[in-house]
């Protein structure tokens, strides 16, 4: 096995069993609420739900906006909404984000509603299952959507064990348990920015390799606050912007070196809990 093929083949063998019992639940909702990382969203979705799910609308959540760069973020909100998928940033954590979640998906569901509507029928309560890759921020959206309602259990045909239903509002009904997804890590690129973000286990990718991965990135777009927040001048490339931040945080071994060690551990703690502002790692092209 290459190098490369070790790097990206990381997750756990149970994809496919996955992804059938996800097939199996997506038959009984209407519509998909996608988690994803509002710092990585193209990194954080896995294309392969279009093919899961077609013609699914999708309430796309860029959770996690707290942590993003704003300004970004809008530009990735334009580049992701279309007809069928209503995009909306969120920080689940601390915002109210039933209101908007639930308008979104009252507009995703309009068109049945009204022609249940012209028939004389109630319209049907809206169904809908959160899905997202590991860590995006499934279960808080879960939670601070649910609130403190009651959950309902039903049966349905063609599911052989009990979904549970959460009472979201009285026509909004969340599936209880989200739906995992895996990204999808072709391009090495995706690979580091989820284990920047702290998606993936910091195990699966060399330490060195997010290091230089995210201080090229940094000095490439926000050098400014990068080199004020560790009072170094402009650095020859990352390797040396470790020794300088080495030097001047008086990360030094026996022997007069630069702990490069402790320096890149410091710094990616450092970047997760946005000491260095609030990075979106990929640009809409
Ligand atoms: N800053 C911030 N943190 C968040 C937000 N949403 C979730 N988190 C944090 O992200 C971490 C993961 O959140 P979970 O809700 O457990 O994510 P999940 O998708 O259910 O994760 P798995 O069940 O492991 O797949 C937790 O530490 C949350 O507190 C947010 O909007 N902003
Ligand atoms: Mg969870």
């Amino acid at each position: 096995m290459s190098e490369n093929k070790t790097a990206i083949n990381w997750f756990p063998g149970h994809m496919a069993k996955a992804n059938r019992q996800m097939k199996e639940q997506l038959k009984s909702v209407d519509l998909l609420i996608e988690v994803r990382d509002a710092r990585i969203p193209f990194s954080s979705a896995n294309p392969d739900l279009e093919k899961l799910a077609p013609q699914k609308p999708r309430i796309i959540l860029l959770n996690k906006s707290d942590k993003a760069d704003p300004v970004l973020t809008e530009r990735w909100i334009n580049k992701l909404s279309d007809d069928t998928d209503i995009v909306i940033s969120v920080n689940a954590l601390n915002e109210q984000i039933k209101t908007p979640v639930y308008k979104a998906a009252l507009q995703l569901t309009s068109l049945r509603r009204e022609r249940q509507m012209r028939k004389g029928m109630k319209p049907t309560p809206i169904k809908a299952m959160v899905v997202g890759i590991p860590n995006a921020g499934k279960s808080t959206v879960i939670n601070s959507i649910a609130k403190k309602k009651i959950a309902v259990t039903a049966d349905h045909p063609g599911v052989t064990k009990k979904v549970t239903w959460i009472k979201a509002a009285d026509d909004f009904y969340l599936l209880d348990t989200p739906g995992v997804l895996w990204p999808k890590i072709e391009d090495p690129d995706v690979g580091l920015r989820l284990a920047v973000t702290g998606a993936i286990r910091d195990e699966i990718l060399p330490l060195d390799d997010m290091i230089r991965f995210a201080l090229e990135y940094l000095l490439e777009h926000k050098e400014n606050e990068f080199l004020s927040r560790y009072g170094i001048e402009r650095p020859e490339g990352w390797e040396d912007a470790v020794k300088k931040i080495g030097i001047a945080k008086g990360m030094i071994q026996k022997g007069a070196e630069v702990d490069e060690l402790r320096v890149k551990k410091m710094l990616i703690k450092e970047i997760r809990s946005d000491k260095i502002g609030r990075i979106t790692w990929e640009i809409p092209q």
